[in-house]
């Protein structure tokens, strides 16, 4: 199992990632996705959907219409852990394609 992240970690890494912010209560990342359209939306869900799926890491998410909110943390350790992190960074290059 991953060990959750240390301050120094998290700090680090919420640096790196663009957008993203801590959740406390959840000891978890969330980012707000906007695209041009519900069908850019959906593309990138499935596209970011496939790449969870590959990595056996799943996120917390809803879409309205061109909105799409990601929460990310590792229910297996109770906390953020680089699991979630390099999950984000997938979702941010599947947010450009
Ligand atoms: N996703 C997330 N976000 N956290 C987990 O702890 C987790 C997961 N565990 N996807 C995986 C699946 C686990 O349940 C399976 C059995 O590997």
């Amino acid at each position: 199992m991953r060990a959750k992240l240390s301050q120094a970690e998290r700090a680090a890494a919420l640096q790196e990632l663009l957008g993203w912010r801590e959740d406390p209560a959840r000891d978890a990342i969330v980012k707000t996705f906007v695209f041009q359209n519900f069908v850019e939306a959906f593309g990138f869900m499935t596209q970011a959907a496939l790449v969870a799926e590959r990595m056996d890491h799943h996120p917390e998410w809803s879409n309205v219409y061109k909105t799409v909110t990601v929460l990310l943390t590792t229910h297996d350790a109770g906390g953020l852990t680089k699991l979630d992190v390099d999950l984000a960074r997938a979702m941010d290059l599947a947010a450009r394609a």
